[in-house]
């Protein structure tokens, strides 16, 4: 448990007033049990920030790496196989729903352990050998550690879901300690991710009563976007073999 030093109690006063006045209280409870509860309220919400923060921190240290990486290709070569990171912290409510699914607890180090993709960074790459070139680099630096590699490219989900996904530890430090922090990669090409975001939209509406031709269309898309992917590798591979030569 963390312990709190400058606590500001006005902050937990005014919680107690309000859980007071709110009346959803006022028949189990003394004011006595409200202001313990609004302490330890306050406690959860601190120790909650500071676990928060490390996986803020693995963000960071993997943004910096891909930005390094892409400054690098920018000055030496006149092209990036990194076209655009985007980043994410999972929100507390979609922590809770994953550890109900899995049935974890809601505890911290529970949560620090089984959910792996609480920070999570997304890059999108031009080409198909450009994801795993990228998932290469990243994987040969000496403070990374990939524990999980899911190839849904060699093997595309049944409902078309394709791109590369690394669970990766990389090591954060704060003042007094240094946590390896979980971060999930997801490395996919523009077109993968396009239908991936169009996918995650009608999922979000429908749920898992997606209607069999909306299914149909998906599956039809998935489909011409691998097909777009390698013909635009192929593409690529002559203009290289005209460069060569
Ligand atoms: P969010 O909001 O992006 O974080 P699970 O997380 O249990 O569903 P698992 O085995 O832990 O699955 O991990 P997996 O299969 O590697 O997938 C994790 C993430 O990949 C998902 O995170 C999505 O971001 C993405 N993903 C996986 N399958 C699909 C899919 O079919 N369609 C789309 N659009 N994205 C997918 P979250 O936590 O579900 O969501």
């Amino acid at each position: 448990m963390v312990e709190v030093r400058d606590r500001d109690p006005r902050s937990t006063d005014l919680l107690t007033a309000r859980l007071l006045e709110s009346g959803a209280v006022k028949l189990a409870v003394t004011s006595d049990d409200v202001q313990e509860l609004a302490e330890r309220l306050y406690l959860i919400k601190v120790e909650f920030a500071r676990f928060t923060l490390f996986y803020q921190g693995g963000i960071e240290e993997i943004s910096t790496k891909l930005s390094i990486l892409r400054q690098e290709f920018e000055c030496t070569h006149d092209y990036s196989p990194i076209e655009h990171v985007r980043s994410r912290l999972k929100t507390p409510e979609s922590m809770a729903d994953k550890a109900m699914k899995i049935g974890c607890e809601l505890t911290i180090p529970a949560l620090r352990d089984r959910i792996r993709d609480i920070a999570g960074i997304r890059i999108t790459c031009s080409f198909t050998s450009d994801v795993y070139w990228v998932a290469d680099m990243l994987s040969q630096q000496p403070d990374i550690t990939v524990v999980q590699t899911k190839d849904y490219i060699a093997n595309p989900k049944p409902n078309g879901y394709r791109s590369l996904h690394l669970i990766v530890q990389v090591p954060v430090y704060l003042s007094d300690r240094t946590e390896n922090v979980f971060v999930e990669i997801q490395i996919r090409t523009i077109a993968m991710d396009f239908w991936a975001s169009v996918e995650h939209k009608l999922s979000y509406k429908y749920g898992q009563q997606l209607p069999s031709h909306l299914q149909d269309e998906l599956d039809d898309a998935s489909r011409i976007a691998a097909e777009l992917d390698h013909r635009m590798g192929r593409l690529r591979d002559e203009i290289r073999a005209l460069d060569v030569s």
